[in-house]
């Protein structure tokens, strides 16, 4: 029987782990991997840091359906002045697994996704679960935008003007029940639309959560546009979650479902691979990943590594909430 953990595990509790198994799938997805979790019998192909800076891929750029939406100013206090790294490289460097395992690939592949209309489906320890469409939602909160460092745990990292709304205003006015301790985000499962979704390379479809704390910071962003405008299928489109001082994966893209739960909600990345992907991923120098050190990374379009600073520079608007946990247990 599989005991289901009430909390965040630390890293004390030993996962099943087995090793590269399906050498030709690599070679086949272009992969450095230097070992593997295996999930539900097949292989995972996890993270890895050997990415190539992307060549030329067109981006397509259609009809802003986010044009003539209300905007607000962001609080200045959360601002960087940071170079913003180009549109070109925000938009043709990603990781979405569902559109591709290459980081070209989701630019290449997102043609495949519809993004309206779009349902949101919100359900759980809420007043009144049901379905919403996202342009009803969107007409709830003004947008901002929010020039925030993004830190991969693969150690590169980027510095991206998002436009959208703090996840607390949505939580907050969803009216959580007093049992919601946790909200957990789900990406859209669609093999015609996302078709990484035939190859169970991950458990799909992708889920992230949030202590409640977490979500209700005034960092923590529902993103629907960058650059001012909105946000390419790769992105993300046309809903994706951003937390900054945390690793991108915790980052879900094309939310349709929210939940506000009890109990501790299971992750991808983390349920693929506890002792590589800690529950709570905050940008940590002093805890490396297994395979490589977290100490330093690499602005895409830079050159050379710069050092990479606790919550990613975030620390004095969010330290607090951990102020109860070894972060090196609960990483
Ligand atoms: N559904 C889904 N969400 C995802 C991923 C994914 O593969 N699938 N990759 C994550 C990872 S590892 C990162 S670093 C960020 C990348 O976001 P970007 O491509 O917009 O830079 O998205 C995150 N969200
Ligand atoms: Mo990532």
């Amino acid at each position: 029987m599989k005991l289901r953990p009430k909390e965040p595990p630390s890293s004390e509790l030993t996962p099943e782990k087995l090793y590269l198994r399906r050498r030709e799938w690599l070679k086949q997805a272009g992969l450095f991997v230097g070992a593997s979790a295996v999930w539900g019998g097949s292989l995972v192909a996890l993270m890895n840091r050997g990415a190539a800076d992307p060549p030329d891929v067109e981006v397509p750029v259609g009809p802003d359906p986010l044009a003539g939406r209300a905007r607000a100013e962001p609080p200045a206090d959360f601002d960087t002045d940071e170079p913003r790294t180009p549109f070109e490289k925000v938009t043709t460097h990603n990781n979405y697994y569902e559109l591709g395992l290459r980081k070209t690939d989701p630019a290449r592949h997102a043609g495949s996704l519809r993004t309206r209309p779009w349902t949101l489906e919100v359900g759980g320890e809420l007043a009144r679960p049901r379905r919403l469409d996202l342009d009803e939602v969107l007409g709830w909160f003004a947008l901002e935008e929010r020039v925030y460092r993004m830190r991969c745990v693969e150690a590169w990292s980027m510095v991206i003007p998002w436009l959208g709304f703090p996840l607390g205003a949505l939580v907050k006015r969803l009216e959580p029940t007093s049992r919601a301790r946790y909200v957990e985000l789900t990406t859209l499962m669609d093999p015609e639309q996302l078709p990484g979704q035939r190859d169970d390379v991950l458990p799909w479809p992708y889920v992230e959560a949030l202590r409640m704390d977490e979500a209700m910071h005034p960092l923590t962003l529902l993103a629907v546009g960058l650059y001012g405008r909105a946000l390419p299928g790769q992105n993300g489109a046309p809903l994706r979650l951003v937390v900054p001082w945390k690793y991108g994966f915790k980052g879900v893209k094309s939310i349709v479902r929210l939940r506000l739960v009890e109990e501790w909600p299971r992750t991808t990345w983390n349920e693929a691979a506890p002792d590589e992907y800690g529950f709570y991923a905050n940008v940590n120098p002093a805890v490396d990943h297994p395979r490589w050190s977290q100490a330093s990374e690499r602005r895409i379009g830079e050159s050379g590594r710069r050092p990479t600073l606790p919550f990613i520079g975030y620390a004095e608007h969010v330290a607090g909430l951990y102020a109860d946990l070894d972060l090196r247990r609960h990483f």
